[in-house]
């Protein structure tokens, strides 16, 4: 019996090995993204159950100790013997890769993208596993360390004769494995997941809580329900709830051809200028588009254009509107469930299955325009927002072609401000946008004018969320920006061989108006030129906010936190020292700027990047849009939870 099994362990870790080996070929990474889709893989074959239609709940646990446990009440996964391994089908799930879907029952099962590597991925990154699994009037359980099973499979009578069904997967990531920054969870990043979940799968119960802030205080574990029996349509109403929509009822078209199905939702919003389009292959966010969006947009810009000429809202000789026209303060969600999907790119975010554009194209087509015509005061509104948006964008056009006039495509002088660096290469040059003229002195004499180039901004610039395009290119500030980057113009492709910088650092003060002004330029990023977010090129310095002096060493601490600890840990009880609060970085003599905040060798940098574009679209309406209802009740319910205590306003 011994010996066999030791065997057995061999084969398992042999198995497995490749994923300890190189995770990130499974799971994308051992940071925190990596870490997070250990629970998104777990939690799919839940929902996959789900959508079979045999499970109608999944909970998600955060256990205290750092495990995760997620319980579902579907079939169970089957403990018979499996004829090819001659082990139970449980353990051939947990340690044989890709070995789940030769048991899923075909259909709509989610795989490619990052999800879908099978839950043996999870268990080989895991210090340890325990699987209960709840089938004909039995529990079954069984023990998992680092992939390799540590028990056998056992079985016991369910304590009540209520035929209880189900599957419950604890595991605990393995510190081995990931990085010290990714090992734990992000409630708010795996609360937005877990809910995106629920509105793909009208239906599906998801319960999560997290029982780790019981740690902190004695407080009741935080828990929340996420249940949408309209599904996406409910999707849209929470994405525009703080917009003002165009028409009362969200547009919604279901329906499937060639074993594809598809659902979408549409609605118009008066205060939007841009769009807001979010596409799902099998459950996963699509970031980069694809074939279902191709589809959609593409039967967008037909139908309205047919319906305008139709209602002769444009004239024979007019030219038709265009998509972007068609879209503008448009939000969508499309959610496709392909057989056999195919996803594509880097980040395997791309539905490539090139028969899905046309059943989109031909379904929503069909729906969309019988809607419309039965619904023409809706029609007229949707329309008459589309050609004001062409009018708009006319008159942005002349202002605009002011811009395109200046732009370094025509080698126009950069902005007088702008201090720039010598190199001419833009991957490894930096450019630091700082507020106000004398930090941004403060700057210019400190950095390294090789690669570092300073822009000062004077005070706040415009907030962009509250401002039509031609206003944006009047400003001056916002100009200045524009040309210093070696930007295009708004909604032109983003040609990165045009970036003057490849790294964009916002350089603001440590307080209340700086965290003001750094909204304002990632705002401005964020609508005016996303690709710079998305791909990696924003970055936020991070100035020192004390110098403590003791004898002749100096420190600096860049947070509250760290001050604590240096002083009560680091330094003994009667040490004397002095501390010095950086009011703003114009307070820092330019070699402390230099030594603190932009030397690359002892700097830290953050870098931006979206997590979730329609939570990031969401709040960036909230926070910077003129509504102010929204904006106060955001605070009210944040505001403890984020690090609001300075607010001294
Ligand atoms: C394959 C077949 C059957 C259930 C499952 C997989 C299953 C897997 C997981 C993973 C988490 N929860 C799950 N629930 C179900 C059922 C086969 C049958 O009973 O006929």
């Amino acid at each position: 019996m011994a010996s066999s099994y030791s065997a057995d362990q061999i084969q398992v870790l042999e198995g497995l090995e490749p994923v300890r080996k190189r995770p990130g070929m499974y799971i994308g990474s051992t940071g925190p993204r990596g870490l997070h889709h250990l629970v998104y893989e777990v939690v799919d074959n839940s929902v996959d159950e789900a959508l079979a239609g045999y499970c109608t709940h999944v909970e998600i646990d955060l256990n205290a100790d750092g495990s995760v446990t997620v319980t579902d009440d579907g079939r169970g996964i089957p403990t018979d013997t499996h004829p090819q391994t001659g082990k139970s089908a449980l353990e051939t799930v947990m340690t044989v890769l890709h070995a789940g879907g030769k048991f899923g029952g075909g259909g709509y099962k989610v795989s490619g993208g990052l999800h879908g590597v099978g839950i043996s991925v999870v268990n080989a990154l895991s210090e340890r596993v325990e699987v209960t699994v709840w089938r004909d009037n039995r529990v079954h359980i069984q023990r998992f360390e680092r992939g390799i099973p540590v028990t056998e499979l056992k079985h016991k009578p369910q304590p009540s004769k209520e035929a209880r069904t189900g599957t419950s997967i604890t595991f605990k990531p393995d510190l081995e494995i990931f990085t010290t920054t990714g090992i734990e969870f992000d409630y708010i990043t795996l609360a937005g997941r877990l809910r995106e979940l629920a509105y793909l799968n009208a239906g599906v119960r998801i319960t999560f809580t997290d029982h780790r802030l019981e740690l902190l205080k004695s407080n009741q574990p935080k828990v929340e329900t996420y249940e949408y029996k309209g599904g996406i349509k409910e999707y849209i109403a929470y994405m525009n709830r703080d917009k003002q929509p165009l028409h009362e009822e969200i547009i919604f078209v279901q329906g499937e051809r060639n074993h594809v199905q598809v659902e979408v939702a549409l609605q118009w919003c008066t205060d939007a200028y841009t769009d807001n389009l979010l596409g799902f292959a099998n459950n996963i966010r699509t970031v980069d588009g694809g074939t279902h969006l191709e589809g959609l947009k593409a039967v967008l810009t037909r139908t309205l254009n047919a319906i305008a000429r139709k209602r002769n809202k444009i004239k024979e000789n007019e030219p038709n509107l265009t998509g972007e026209h068609v879209r503008e303060g448009l939000t969508a969600v499309i959610s496709v469930k392909v057989p056999d999907p195919e996803f594509e790119g880097q980040t395997k975010t791309k539905l490539g299955n090139t028969e899905v554009r046309g059943i989109v194209d031909s379904l929503v087509g069909e729906v969309l325009t019988e809607y419309l015509e039965f619904r023409p005061p809706v029609a007229d509104t949707i329309l008459d927002k589309a050609i004001q948006a062409f009018k708009a964008a006319e008159a942005a056009r002349h202002a605009r072609e002011l811009v395109r006039r200046k732009s370094v495509l025509e080698s126009s002088p950069l902005p007088g401000k702008l201090a720039d660096c010598s190199s001419r290469d833009a991957s490894e040059s930096e450019i630091f946008i700082v507020e106000g003229d004398s930090a941004g002195g403060s700057a210019k004499q400190g950095r390294d004018r090789g690669f570092q180039a300073i822009l000062p901004l004077r005070g706040k610039i415009l907030n962009i969320e509250k401002t039509d395009d031609a206003k944006i290119y009047k400003n001056t500030e916002i100009q200045a920006l524009i040309t210093a980057l070696g930007l295009g113009v708004k909604g032109d492709e983003f040609d990165a061989s045009q970036l003057r910088y490849h790294r964009i650092c916002l350089m603001t003060d440590a307080d209340v108006d700086g965290a003001h002004i750094r909204t304002l330029l990632l705002t401005f990023f964020y609508r005016y030129q996303r690709s710079l977010i998305e791909e990696g090129y924003i970055y936020i310095a991070c100035p020192p906010l004390y110098k403590v002096e003791r004898g002749r060493n100096h420190y600096y601490c860049y947070s509250d936190r760290e001050l604590t600890n240096l002083v009560q840990n680091e330094f003994p009880s009667n040490a004397n020292y002095t501390m010095q609060r950086f009011k703003g970085l114009g307070e820092m003599m330019p070699q402390q700027l230099w030594e603190t905040t932009m030397n690359p060798e002892t700097r830290t940098l953050k870098q931006v990047e979206i997590q979730d574009a329609a939570e990031a679209d969401r709040i960036f309406t909230i926070l910077m849009g003129d509504r102010v209802a929204p904006r106060r009740e955001f605070i009210e319910t944040y505001g403890s939870r984020l690090n609001l205590a300075e607010l001294d306003i």
